[in-house]
């Protein structure tokens, strides 16, 4: 199996280069912002909770994350390997995510880090924000508070996967193909 994390700050590119590698690689790509998204628009219970956190860009708690991807994974028992999309984003949700694929006999290969200026990322999400619908793109007060989450809470993780000789930095500037080749070779 070959199971790849897609790691970055918001806006760094995840869903874009994810697109692309699951077409490559023939991975089933768990996205949980995607997820998160669709509980929204379905109006279900975890959706009206998860909206208001996601509107003012925040996380969503780790169990509900944590449970949502253990489903997406007892639901692909045949996958030739998964992309994590925007998760682990906790040290909680990296430890559940080792645990779960363990109890499967398999594990994360390689951690690829898109790294991105924070003035790009913010000049990315507000031109999103202009027809993507998304409350979190629209204004950069919120757009601040996602990339301060973000150095908080997720980029620790970046420490956890070098310790375990997976983590792989990727300069996330440039054209979505050249980011891309830059991440095929990463892989190998
Ligand atoms: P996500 O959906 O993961 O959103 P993101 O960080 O904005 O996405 P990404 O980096 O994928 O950006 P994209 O490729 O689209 O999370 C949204 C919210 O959901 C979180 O704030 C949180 O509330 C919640 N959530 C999700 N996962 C969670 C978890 N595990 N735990 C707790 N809460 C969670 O690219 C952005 C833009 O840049 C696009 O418009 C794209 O076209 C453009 N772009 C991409 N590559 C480019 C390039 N090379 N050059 C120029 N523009 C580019």
């Amino acid at each position: 199996m070959l199971n790849l994390v897609l790691f970055g700050p918001p806006g760094a590119g995840k869903g874009t280069q994810s697109e692309k590698l699951i077409e490559k690689y023939g991975l089933v790509h768990l996205s949980t912002g995607d997820i998160l998204r669709g509980e929204v628009s379905a109006q279900t219970e975890l959706g009206k909770k998860a909206k208001a956190l996601m509107d003012a860009g925040n996380l969503v708690p780790d169990e509900v994350v944590i449970g949502m991807i253990n489903n997406k994974l007892e639901s692909n028992p045949n996958a030739k390997g998964f992309i994590f999309d925007g998760f682990p984003r906790t040290s909680a949700q990296a430890e559940a995510l080792d645990k779960l694929l363990a109890e499967k006999g398999t594990e994360i290969n390689h951690m690829l880090a898109l790294q991105v200026p924070d003035e790009e990322l913010i000049k990315r999400l507000l031109l999103r924000g202009k027809d993507s619908g998304r409350a979190d793109d629209a204004n950069e007060e919120v757009i601040a508070n996602r990339i301060k989450t973000y150095n908080e809470k997720t980029a620790p993780l970046i420490t956890y996967y070098t310790n375990l000789g997976k983590y792989t930095a990727i300069e996330g500037v440039g054209t979505i193909d050249e980011i891309f080749d830059r991440l095929v070779a990463a892989i190998g």
